[in-house]
């Protein structure tokens, strides 16, 4: 079943087609998370605490949002110059408290879509996610899917964890993330937990990687309800506190990955015919409050299509090095966003891309 104009409501197989609609995040009503929550605490830069101790559990400051939310509007239009249809998501209250069984929490925001929902083929899949401050997140979105649904698509809910103390690895310190060589995760292996962003996809073959918000039973769950037309391949990098490969490696067109090289020391043997093209380091972000990230989010672009790929106006090297490598950057200010956590790619999630399922290996 497909939508009036006779395109699927929903179709996106890799990262890179043309992009016909999206879904651009918002920061309204966003709320920064209490400073003692274990999982924040596995990523959170030493230089940030400060930020959480002063403001968790109250509205982001006025300022922040104003201005991220400006860039967002400024992401929208310039995505909608190109053709694109755009799409946000619903206003909620994240500063509201809700209580479970185990735990009570506040939200976080709905700034980033890539997140907590990903597009494989014809099928929506929702991330259960593993922050209790993102426990409810996806409700910000759930009008926009059930209308995709109607429209046709498919429509997957993983099972969401407890959350409760359990599920969290109360031997985990982000000091020493690993042990004996093995990397170690402040989410445990007792329930399903996965963020969307843990995955990228090329055609038929979806890379991903365990992380803080990522286990081996959330990347099994995805494995088996996908279908048998998708291979999933788990990869991993020397990122020391992973939450997103989306700063690590992104494809860029078929056969060009984009690849952080502190954190990338060995290309997965499958990519040995790719192009690999080297990130330059990011310039320097001084102190301009990443509360959530790393410093990669400079490489976080989102592809418009095989060339045109869109990113922070700021990142001068990142912008010559895609010039010479046969791309047509577009830039727009996006700075004020990173300090949420992500870049233009975490900001978006595809829902259609024109083009077709294939293998690319
Ligand atoms: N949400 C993406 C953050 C990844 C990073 O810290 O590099």
């Amino acid at each position: 079943m497909t939508q009036e104009n006779n395109k699927p409501a929903v179709w996106s197989c890799n990262e890179w087609d043309p992009l016909e609609e999206v879904i651009v995040g918002s920061v309204e009503g966003a709320t920064v998370p209490e400073y003692d929550d274990v999982a924040l605490q596995s990523i959170m830069p030493d230089h940030a605490a400060n930020f959480f101790k002063e403001h968790g559990g109250k509205p982001f400051p006025s300022e922040m949002t104003d201005s991220a939310s400006a860039e967002l509007d400024i992401l929208a239009d310039t995505l909608k110059s190109l053709g694109v249809k755009v799409r946000r998501p619903d206003k909620m209250d994240f500063s509201k408290e809700y209580v479970t069984p185990w735990w009570k929490s506040k939200g976080l925001y709905a700034a980033m879509p890539r997140d907590v929902m990903m597009v494989i083929g014809d099928t929506i899949v929702e991330a259960p996610m593993a922050w209790r401050s993102r426990y409810f997140e996806i409700y910000a979105f759930r009008n926009l899917i059930q209308e995709y649904f109607k429209g046709g698509a498919k429509w997957l809910s993983a099972p969401k964890p407890s959350m409760n103390d359990a599920f969290y690895n109360d031997t985990y310190n982000s000091d020493e993330p690993y042990k004996d060589g093995v990397k170690q995760f402040v989410i445990s292996e007792n329930e399903v937990a996965f963020d969307a962003a843990d995955f990228f996809r090329c055609g038929k073959d979806i890379f991903v990687q365990k992380s803080n918000v990522t286990n081996q039973m959330g990347i099994d769950w995805v494995a088996r309800q996908i279908g048998t037309d998708y291979k999933i391949h788990e990869v991993e990098f020397g990122d020391p506190h992973p939450m997103h490969i989306d700063t690590t490696v992104l494809p860029l067109a078929p056969g060009k990955l984009l690849i952080n090289p502190t954190w990338v020391k060995k290309i997965p043997e499958i990519f040995k015919d790719w192009e690999i093209l080297v990130a330059p380091e990011p310039t320097k972000l001084g102190d301009s409050g990443m509360y959530f990230s790393s410093d990669w989010l400079t490489m976080n672009m989102l592809s418009v299509n095989e060339k045109q790929v869109i990113l922070d106006e700021q990142e001068t090297p990142l912008i010559e090095a895609l010039k010479s490598w046969g791309f047509e950057p577009i830039t727009i200010p996006f700075r004020n966003f990173y300090a949420f956590g992500g870049s233009v790619h975490c900001a978006t999630a595809d829902i259609r891309r024109r083009g077709e399922l294939k293998s690319y290996f």
